[in-house]
């Protein structure tokens, strides 16, 4: 048996996606990042930030979406390149940019849909994190270009981008970003992306197409 954590629209989507390219029955529950469920004893037993997803699988539990990645990549043995070889290092370099990329994003939900009262909100530190997503955004615009993929085919280093690429749209507009609009397309034209997306329910965390800076 193996069980997801999830939040429709979150870093889950990532674990979802991956299970659904490789082939893996995968029962989900449902959980919010808002009601505090995540602070609950059950939910910190699994993961011990409170943070989501966490894998129930193989008779233990993992949670960073990064580590459940790797693991699900190397005991399946498909969607990413053998340690030791060069394009490892591109995978992994990927992979964690991602993260780096999602932590942005993240901030940035805080700023413009999570954050209470709205007066406690920053226009300043959403300026900010608006142009840093966009510096992310142009470096992986540069490496798209011309490819269809991060790597050479396509693996599991595109999957880590399952929460970001529905999300780096609705703070930034794509039109500078035509590669990366492309890329972000054909990873939601994949059977599994569009199996995940019915599965996993719809975003729990956007209610707006795009979010416009408010620069005061
Ligand atoms: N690096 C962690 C980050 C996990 C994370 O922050 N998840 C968010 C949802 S996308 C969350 O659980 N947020 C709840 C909170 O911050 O309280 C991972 O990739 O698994």
């Amino acid at each position: 048996m193996i069980r997801l954590h999830h939040v429709p629209g979150s870093r889950s989507f990532r674990v979802l996606w991956l299970l659904e390219e490789l082939g893996e029955v995968a029962e989900l529950k449902i959980w919010s990042l808002t009601d505090g469920s995540l602070r609950s004893p059950e939910f910190r037993a699994l993961s011990p930030a409170g943070r989501i997803p966490a894998l129930e699988i193989d008779g233990r539990v993992i949670f960073e979406s990064g580590a459940i990645v790797e693991y699900l990549t190397e005991t399946r043995g498909r969607l990413a390149p053998r340690p030791g070889t060069p394009e490892r290092v591109d995978f992994l370099q990927w992979l964690h940019f991602a993260e780096t990329q999602a932590n942005i994003l993240q901030n940035l939900n805080i700023h413009h849909i999570f954050l209470r009262p709205e007066s406690a909100r920053s226009a300043a530190l959403t300026k900010l994190d608006t142009k840093r997503l966009e510096v992310t955004m142009r470096a992986m615009e540069a490496h798209l270009a011309g490819r269809d993929w991060l790597l050479d085919s396509f693996s599991a280093a595109d999957v880590m981008f399952g929460f970001n690429l529905e999300a780096m749209f609705r703070f930034v507009r794509p039109e500078a970003f035509p590669a990366l609009a492309v890329w972000a397309e054909c990873c939601k034209a994949r059977p599994a992306y569009r199996r995940a997306v019915a599965k996993g329910g719809a975003s729990a965390i956007y209610t707006q197409d795009f979010y416009e800076l408010n620069d005061g």
